[in-house]
């Protein structure tokens, strides 16, 4: 295998951030209009909000703490990163969190718990949250680790802090894996695909996740039934917004948006016709997620990470990108990400 270069990992999580970023500014909006996000966008491209830095929300502020836990202890380390949530969320806590996440970070800091999981078991009376939460944030895992065990592992432990469901943890798993499987070289969607069914057939055969499906009155491999439906749009050329978020949704269950997140993705390899043509393949990746409605901020963050690990850091224009907050951390830390992967690439 072959260490993949390092604008991958600098747009990885410049295209996160900015996902973040521009798709906030139209967060549950049912229906967002073409002309309004192309001006906006064309707004971004001429540099006219470079002084009104555009600021990233909680999917950013989580990430970040991933990130920055990785790097300062150079491997994961779980205890570490629920200090770093709470922290964080206490320090800026008007980023937009979920309506209930809210309560595992005031239970972590209350002291009260023995084990850092314990408070996002308690979520919605013991089931857990199936919420995106732990998928949004996850893109610091595959860029740190190149082994596959390593990111179904960490991107699963690092869900279970906030996201006790099976549902929210898996759709974590999901997104890492297709972050890892961008990074590698080129990519057919057929491969691509086929390569996250064949680990989430795994991942969803454990008990919980079957029974977590069937007290959820959904058929068992909710995640793989997904993959199957992308691959079937995909092979369409006559699929409409108003499939994609009826049969793969919009919404702020991970269940309904990562796979939302992979399509978009996949989709946008290709030019799409009501699409700007002079934007690349990633701006596209985020304006066609934006255009579904809904959670637009996560959908765009996740779509985005994947399309920056394929695409690099130089699909994204210098004005886009002067225009987020943080910015230079995601450069920084991509570099330094980078590095930690080609390291461990060596040693195994
Ligand atoms: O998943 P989470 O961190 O929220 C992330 C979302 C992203 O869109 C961010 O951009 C931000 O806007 O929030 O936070 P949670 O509070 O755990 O889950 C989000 C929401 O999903 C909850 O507030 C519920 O509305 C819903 N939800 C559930 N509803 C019923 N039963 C999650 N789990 C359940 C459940 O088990
Ligand atoms: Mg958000
Ligand atoms: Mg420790
Ligand atoms: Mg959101």
């Amino acid at each position: 295998m072959m260490a993949a270069a390092v604008s991958r990992f600098r747009g990885s999580l410049l295209g996160a951030l900015l996902g973040d970023c521009i798709g906030a500014v139209f967060e549950g909006h049912t229906n967002v209009t073409k002309e309004f996000l192309f001006d906006y966008m064309k707004s971004l491209d001429k540099g006219e909000r470079l002084k009104s830095v555009l600021t990233y929300t909680d999917d950013t502020a989580m990430a970040r703490s991933i990130v920055q836990s990785i790097l300062e202890n150079d491997e994961f380390d779980v205890d570490d990163l629920a200090d770093r949530f709470t922290t964080e969320y206490y320090r800026d806590p008007d980023r937009g969190y979920g309506m209930a996440v809210v309560h595992v970070f005031e239970k972590l800091a209350s002291g009260e718990y023995k084990y850092v999981f314990s408070p996002a078991k308690e979520q919605f009376d013991g089931k857990g949250s199936y919420g995106n939460g732990a998928a949004m944030r996850v893109v610091g895992i595959p860029l740190a680790y190149p082994r596959i065990p390593d990111v179904i592992e960490y991107a699963k432990t690092s869900g279970m802090l906030t996201h006790a469901s099976s549902l929210g943890y898996n759709g974590a798993i999901l997104q890492a894996l297709a972050v890892h499987y961008a990074l590698q070289e080129e990519l057919t969607p057929e491969t691509f695909l086929d390569q996250l069914l064949d680990h989430m057939k795994e991942v969803e055969t454990d008990k919980r996740s079957r029974s977590d499906a069937l007290e959820l009155e959904m058929d068992e491999f909710p995640y793989c039934n997904k993959l199957k439906k992308i691959k079937a749009f995909l092979a369409r050329e006559d699929v409409t917004r108003k499939d994609i978020i009826k049969e793969l949704g919009n919404g702020i269950a991970a269940l309904e948006s990562v796979p939302t997140a992979i399509y978009s993705f996949l989709r946008c390899l290709k030019p799409v016709p009501e699409l700007p043509s002079e934007l690349t393949n990633l701006q596209q990746t985020i304006a066609f997620c934006i255009m579904l409605g809904g959670d637009t901020d996560t959908i765009a963050t996740m779509a985005a990470a994947i399309a920056g690990a394929y695409h690099g850091e130089e699909q994204i224009p210098l004005n886009w990108k002067l225009s987020a907050e943080s910015y230079k951390d995601a450069e920084d830390w991509g570099e330094k990400l980078h590095q930690l992967y080609c390291k461990r690439l060596q040693s195994t």
